[in-house]
């Protein structure tokens, strides 16, 4: 948004340059270098001046970066929290300075309302669900019969994302497909294309009868699909492979065949971000959760929505 002197009138001339501090989980998959673009994209367009930190999946990073900001006294600062635990005291810390937080993409448990204003954010429970309800569409396309034996690949372990897609996903195969589906193996590929490599060839030799996938994000999938065509089966055919997040190489998988289908996840947060950031800074009341809008996308979806991503 434009800085706006012009009505502002106040005798100082202007507002003051908003400081925005961001601690960022890492750069862990394509979802989350798209995430980081449009944080520093949307800053730069809002005009704030933005000091950002990468945790390498880290959550004492993530804390030491918080505590910079504190000393650094920033306006506002706002993170996307590794883990869900452990976040008490230096929200604490913050709160004892009077610097709002704003958490983005991931969420925080904690005993304190107070130490957070609003998560903007995705209902990663509902991109479960929707993962659960498209497999069940892509099994009956698939012709596929007999026992549904699924390998789940979870994202890191303790994260949000990871807790609520395998709550979400559970909860829909337990209501509509408890005598026919069965989660054989799950473990955390780390939302990593290495991790998913690595687990899913340990899957193979442990569970050579899977014909399904499960995997908490893309990146964790596409390493999967190397691990699958390295034991001579098909992705996408032998193995149904349904997946989150929907970043580019992503839907390039699908389109080939080998991703059966894609729960939208979308990274682009920077814009609400921005505009809750101004919000809290002026001391507006938000909402407590700003959902972000996403789509599910079938293989046959692929080749055409392909030129319209963004990330
Ligand atoms: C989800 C985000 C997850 C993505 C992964 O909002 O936290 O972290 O699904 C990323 O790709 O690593």
């Amino acid at each position: 948004a434009k800085k706006d002197d012009s009505s502002s009138g106040s005798s100082s001339g202007g507002s003051k340059t908003i400081t925005l501090g961001f601690s960022q989980v890492g750069a862990e998959s394509g979802w989350r270098s798209a995430n980081t673009t449009s944080v520093k994209d949307a800053a730069k367009e809002a005009g704030y001046t933005l000091k950002f930190s990468d945790a390498q999946q880290k959550q004492e990073n993530q804390i030491s970066a918080i505590r910079s900001y504190i000393a650094q006294k920033v306006d506002v600062i706002a993170f996307s929290p590794v883990v869900v635990t452990g976040w008490d005291a230096v929200l604490k810390e913050a709160k004892a300075a009077k610097i709002p937080v704003v958490l983005t993409d991931r969420s925080v448990e904690t005993s304190d309302d107070s130490l957070y204003v609003t998560l903007v954010g995705s209902d990663f429970t509902d991109e479960g669900r929707r993962a659960a309800k498209m497999l069940a569409t892509v099994v009956e396309k698939a012709g596929l019969k007999g026992t549904v034996k699924i390998a789940q690949l979870e994202g890191t372990t303790g994260a949000a994302p990871a807790i609520e897609r395998a709550k979400g996903f559970k909860e829909v195969m337990d209501a509509d497909h408890a005598d026919d589906w069965k989660i054989v193996v799950s473990q955390t590929g780390d939302f990593t294309r290495a991790g998913g490599k690595q687990v899913m060839a340990a899957f193979l030799q442990s569970n050579p009868d899977i014909n399904v996938l499960f995997a908490h994000n893309d990146d964790m999938a596409i390493g999967a699909i190397q691990s699958i065509e390295a034991a001579g089966k098909k992705p996408g055919k032998d193995i149904l492979i349904v997946s989150i997040d929907g970043v580019k190489d992503g839907f390039v998988a699908m389109s080939e065949g080998k991703i059966n289908g894609i729960v939208e996840c979308n990274p682009l947060l920077g814009p609400q971000l921005m505009d809750v950031v101004k919000k809290v800074h002026e001391g507006e009341t938000v909402e407590r959760w700003i959902k972000t809008k996403e789509g599910d996308y079938l293989q046959d979806q692929a080749k055409a929505e392909l030129p319209n991503r963004k990330y």
